[in-house]
């Protein structure tokens, strides 16, 4: 999608620090990190958002998955726990309509809002 901040980083067009890619997925540092480890994982592809993207290609959703459990190993946090969310929609948070998930660690992080 042209106009889509996500679609570029995957594009290569807007830089990024990425710590994984594969054909489908790509994942870089969050620009303002609510934890000391927090990578956002997006499909390369363009949905919405996780639910767009789960129902166009769920197979994508099972590769963040994968990915998540990967970067989060090579990370440091597999063992001390770490969160994986997606915000949808205004409401949530979401601020990138373009469907990625948050993986946030390092800490032990407080309640969800
Ligand atoms: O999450 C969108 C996230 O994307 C938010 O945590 C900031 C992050 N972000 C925004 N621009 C960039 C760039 N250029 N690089 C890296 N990370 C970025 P949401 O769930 O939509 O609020």
């Amino acid at each position: 999608m042209d106009d889509c901040l996500f679609c570029k980083i995957a594009d290569g067009a807007i830089p990024a620090t990425v710590v994984h890619q594969t054909d489908t997925v790509i994942a870089f540092r969050d620009i303002a990190p609510q934890a000391p480890v927090h990578v956002v994982l997006v499909a390369k592809r363009h949905d919405t958002d996780a639910v767009a993207l789960a129902k166009a290609a769920p197979g994508v959703l099972d590769e963040l998955f994968l990915a998540a459990g990967e970067i989060a190993e090579a990370e440091g946090v597999g063992g001390s726990g770490y969160r994986l969310l997606f915000n949808t929609g205004a409401d949530a948070g979401q601020t990138v309509f373009h469907a990625h998930l948050h993986l946030l660690g390092g800490t032990r992080l407080g309640p969800l809002a």
